[in-house]
């Protein structure tokens, strides 16, 4: 009898062990929602896929060297690498004068290259504002430029058809109220001014430049945030009310209990993961993300002597690609130089780039996770809510054979390549296994095929349900 009992409640201890959730915690400060955005706003940030990413600011003088001394780190990062003082530092100012700063080139090149949208730093780490703010002095109104030059970037991009994003630092090196973390009373009260202070700039730079589509924050890895959860929350209410349809990365959240991106249960607090900074995920994703990435190993502002591997033409083009297969989007960095000119490397790449996007950038824009098992060969992208498929292939096989297996009763109705020509022959192979056989030469690019498959599902015109 006692054993029965015992292993009853062994037994029923099990089984509720596995049938219960995840205990959830009650949360003030959590993800806003758990779904994905389906508004127009969300729906046309996913579909840009492709973007740019502007780091530009007073470091972008210096450009890696301090007092004749060369610092390998990221050069944005000069102040605290090269241990500069705050009245050395705020002396760049008067050498920030980027008259070849080229706004409306720059936004040409950015079209020809395939982004649909941009990022820029308006405030980084060092405190400095590229925009004339009311709410401080340390700001380009008070240098040789004296105009604005964050107006000049978001008119010449919105002309050429280009949604802005903007880059905004919460860590300050340079404002005397920021904390790197809450010890006392004074902290406390000193972070909360700091905050409001912030607060009053992100409504500025909403109000001054209403066409800006979203803020993308950095610098919130300090306890003084992870400790101040609910002022994240707030500010992301704040620009909310100020404008509904903008859109905010998870960098900027944290949840009353120091969680950040994801809030203590696991849900993504913000429109898109904000985590994938020089690294792609190369998995299927539940939710949206973006990679922001360097063009050099870890330069983001101008360093003048890159060392190192830098990536080519086609290393990047495999990183849009890989993006937009799982259903991410990939921004490409270029730091200008402190006169405001775009360096030649980056000029070449985003050339090359534009050129490949130019024929195939049709299996990129408003194009999702294809649902298939990926292959050795390379990528498959899917039109949004299509059978259209598409793959790019970066490693042809020796044979020329691509393969691929398909979900049950999945068919090849028709194989074409995009731009390069040649007939592509497909072979049913085995059951769910199709070959396609392409002309035996070779393959100086990377190439696309356009697909349209078919479902046996006779329920669905899908091949798989669509996912948004
Ligand atoms: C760490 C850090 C910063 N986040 C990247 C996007 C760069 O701005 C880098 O300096």
């Amino acid at each position: 009898m006692r054993i029965s009992i015992l292993s009853f409640i062994l037994i029923a201890s099990t089984l509720s062990l596995f049938s219960q959730e995840k205990p959830q915690k009650q949360l003030k400060y959590g993800a806003q929602r758990i779904e994905k955005r389906t508004d127009k706003a969300m729906q046309k940030w996913r579909s840009n896929r492709f973007g740019q990413f502007v780091t530009f600011g007073l470091f972008s003088v210096p450009g890696g060297h301090w007092e004749g001394k060369y610092y390998p780190g990221a050069a944005e990062w000069i102040k605290s690498s090269a241990k500069i003082s705050d009245v050395d530092y705020d002396s760049i100012r008067a050498n920030f004068n980027p008259t070849e700063f080229d706004a409306p080139g720059m936004a040409k090149m950015a079209r020809k290259m395939g982004a649909k949208y941009a990022l820029i730093t308006t405030k980084f780490h060092d405190g400095f504002c590229i925009w004339p703010s009311k709410y401080t002095d340390f700001d380009i109104e008070n240098t040789p430029y004296q105009k604005d030059l964050l107006k000049e970037f978001i008119d010449a991009y919105n002309k050429e058809g280009i949604d802005v994003v903007f880059y905004y630092s919460v860590l300050d090196w340079h404002h005397p109220d920021w904390r790197y973390d809450i010890k006392n009373k004074s902290d406390s009260l000193a972070f909360k001014r700091y905050w409001d202070w912030m607060t009053n700039q992100v409504e500025e730079l909403m109000t001054n430049y209403p066409t800006v589509k979203g803020f993308w924050y950095d610098g919130t890895w300090d306890a003084s945030v992870k400790k101040n959860g609910n002022y994240t929350w707030d500010l992301m209410k704040k620009m909310q009310e100020i404008n509904p349809r903008i859109i905010s990365g998870s960098r900027l959240r944290a949840d009353e209990y120091g969680a950040r991106h994801f809030d203590s249960n696991g849900n993504m607090m913000g429109d898109y993961e904000q985590g994938w900074e020089r690294k792609l995920p190369y998995k299927r994703m539940e939710n949206d993300w973006e990679c922001v990435m360097t063009v050099p190993e870890n330069q983001w502002g101008y360093h003048s002597d890159w060392r190192g591997h830098v990536k080519t033409s086609t290393e990047v083009i495999e990183m849009i690609v890989g993006s937009a297969a799982y259903g991410g989007n990939f921004m490409l960095n270029f730091g200008p130089k402190g006169d405001g000119s775009i360096r030649n490397e980056e000029v070449e790449l985003a050339r090359k780039i534009g050129n490949w996007m130019d024929e195939n950038g049709e299996m990129i824009y408003d194009c999702e996770y294809a649902d298939l098992e990926m292959q050795k060969w390379g990528y498959f992208t899917r039109k949004k809510n299509t059978n259209t498929v598409y793959m790019a292939v970066f490693n042809v096989p020796v044979d020329k054979v691509l393969k691929m297996n398909l979900p049950k009763g999945v068919k090849v109705d028709s194989a074409e390549f995009l731009t390069v020509s040649g007939d592509v022959e497909i072979e049913e192979a085995a059951k769910n296994e199709f070959y396609l056989h392409i002309p035996k030469r070779k393959y100086r690019e990377p190439f696309v095929i356009k697909l349209e498959l078919s479902s046996g599902n006779r329920e669905s015109m899908f091949y798989v349900a669509p996912r948004i």
